[in-house]
């Protein structure tokens, strides 16, 4: 019978070391040295158009273009009459980064091991977003999160959960939060063209459907991931860096005018903006800063490499190796954890602030995110 679900019990009297239950996300605990990050390598790239639909290039790339230094954005203006919105109800898991993977299968090394033959040479798969979010845990206090890790073919593939309170929270945002949400895109709109000589078209639709999307590949510890993660556009000087090194992430954020601001901008939102762009090696951000009409004030670049050094005189501020020998630990214990091989098979992982991470086994259940296309292709 479907839905069968097998809990694990971490209160099992089984010895630790051997098959641990959980993880401590106490931060104490990673204040070492900075592990092996190698430079992560794009190895492609990926649109979806107007209607959510996969394409395999980047048609949905836009260009940079430098605003004044005291720009009037207005970022109120076409919400409501040029604002087309995802529908957020609507799960899409890995499958996008599937569907990118099945059409480049010869971009990617083969595995070795003869045991798994058909599989590649990668032990984790995600979207950027996610690890980003074990990035942060050590740091965050409000919101825990769920991550269901299927193996398959000696690869492990990580996608989210939305928990209960995200979904309460999504399904009553307030009208002025909804609003904010459209503020960030609008921005977007204002900062980019769709031509690499073109201008801003502040006139035409926001329609957060449309997406591009990098790959890369590179290594924490001894693990070897591929991700993917949303860009927002690139430097249109074609003799910048090759991607991701011409990528500019984009962000608005509320303009800081008292100290305590400025120290909660340090202490929360740099260690996000930094964890996001830290992982694909986006070496920039470009903040707008906004009032509370939401106009765009001012606009400030933020360089991740020079972030750290930023924070360092904050105190009780993040510490980067933290986030990243958190992040190794946890891809560590996952591996421990997802030993069984098997497509319909669902660990799922849980956190929550001030707990351990944990985990319970699924199988055959409405978790299984790795879609028959996917398998079938794959096997
Ligand atoms: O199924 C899921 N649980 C998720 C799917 C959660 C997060 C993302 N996605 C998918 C979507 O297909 C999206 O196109 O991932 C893509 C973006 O992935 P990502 O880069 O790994 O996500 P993240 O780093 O969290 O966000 C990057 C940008 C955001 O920009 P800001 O500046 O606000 O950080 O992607 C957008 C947003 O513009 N974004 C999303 N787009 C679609 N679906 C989502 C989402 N759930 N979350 C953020
Ligand atoms: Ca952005």
């Amino acid at each position: 019978k479907p839905n069968h679900q097998q809990h694990q019990s971490w209160l099992s009297a089984r010895p630790m070391p051997q098959s641990a239950q959980s993880l401590s996300t106490s931060r104490d605990l990673y204040e070492r040295d900075f592990p092996l990050y190698k430079q992560p390598v794009e190895v492609g790239s990926f649109s979806l158009d107007s209607e959510r639909r996969f394409f395999n290039d980047s048609r949905q790339l836009r260009y940079y273009v430098e605003p004044e230094k005291s720009p009037h954005f207005h970022l109120r203006d076409g919400y409501g009459d040029r604002y087309i919105k995802r529908d957020e109800s609507v799960k899409e898991k890995l499958d996008h980064i599937l569907r990118w993977i099945l059409a480049n299968r010869t971009k990617l090394t083969r595995r070795a091991e003869a045991s798994s033959s058909s599989g590649f040479d990668v032990d984790f798969v995600t979207w950027r977003g996610h690890l980003t979010k074990l990035l942060t845990t050590p740091y965050e206090t409000r919101e825990g999160w769920l991550l269901a890790v299927t193996k398959f073919k000696g690869t492990l593939y990580v996608s989210e959960v939305e928990t209960d309170a995200a979904r309460r929270d999504r399904e009553t945002r307030t009208g002025r939060h909804q609003e904010m949400m459209y503020w960030g895109y609008k921005f977007e709109q204002f900062m980019c063209a769709d031509m690499v000589d073109g201008s801003p078209d502040s006139s035409g639709v926001v329609n957060t459907n449309e997406a591009f999307c990098t790959v890369v590949q590179t290594r924490l510890s001894d693990h070897r991931l591929l991700f993917s993660g949303e860009v927002d556009c690139r430097d249109k000087d074609p003799n910048a860096a090759a991607p991701p090194a011409c990528y500019v992430e984009l962000k608005t954020s509320a303009e800081i005018s008292t100290p305590k601001q400025r120290s909660t901008f340090y202490r929360f939102k740099l260690l996000k903006w930094w964890a996001q762009s830290f992982l694909p090696g986006v070496p920039r951000v470009v903040a707008g800063f906004r009032d509370d009409d939401g106009v765009v004030i001012s606009v400030e670049t933020f360089h991740i490499s020079k972030i750290s050094r930023l924070i360092k005189a904050e105190d009780r501020c993040w510490k980067p190796t933290v986030c990243m020998n958190f992040c190794s630990d946890f891809l560590t214990f996952v591996k421990c954890v997802v030993t069984e091989d098997d497509p319909r098979v669902v660990y799922l992982f849980c956190w929550n602030p001030r707990c351990d991470v944990t985990y319970s086994v699924h199988r055959d259940s409405s978790y299984s995110f790795l879609p028959d296309w996917y398998v079938r292709e794959m096997s």
